[in-house]
């Protein structure tokens, strides 16, 4: 009886833990068919100096946090193993810039979908919390990047 109360009290204690990072805007680029990776984008801001450090999904078999950038006049993206979160400032995760990229979709992602998308984020203390969003998928089309380069 002691540990399903200890439980509950955990559950009821997380979604302060949670407010450590508020997350504006998500959204997944949806897919055409046969289109194999995609796009998350987002604006996040954490109340304290800390580290998007990882993203999970189970639409897809692979996620990566990634950065576009332009070299040599060509669009570019890497897989980054971070991406800080100054205190107070508001990033964008957003095409062209830094995305979640969800690779090996294992479906098709269409308009209004909602896809289940997990941050990791990492305190200067290195605790870690992790944030449950439900992202709803935008058509395609708008700004070039996203989903739109090769892997
Ligand atoms: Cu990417």
């Amino acid at each position: 009886m002691k540990r399903i109360a200890f439980i509950a009290l955990l559950a009821l204690a997380a979604p302060v833990a949670m407010a450590q990072v508020s997350v504006k805007d998500p959204w997944v680029r949806a897919t055409v068919p046969q289109q194999k990776a995609t796009g998350a984008f987002m604006q996040l801001t954490a109340k304290q100096d800390s580290r998007l450090v990882e993203a999970r999904s189970t639409s897809a078999h692979v996620v990566e946090l990634h950065e576009m950038t332009m070299i040599d006049d060509v669009m570019k993206m890497r897989a980054v193993k971070g991406i800080d979160l100054p205190a107070g400032k508001a990033v964008e995760l957003k095409p062209g810039g830094y995305h979640v990229m969800l690779i090996d979709l294992k479906q098709q992602v269409k308009e209004g979908d909602m896809v289940p998308v997990t941050l990791v984020v990492e305190g200067k203390d290195k605790k870690r919390e992790t944030i449950e969003l439900m992202v709803p998928a935008r058509p395609l089309g708008g700004a070039a990047g996203g989903s739109q380069h090769k892997h």
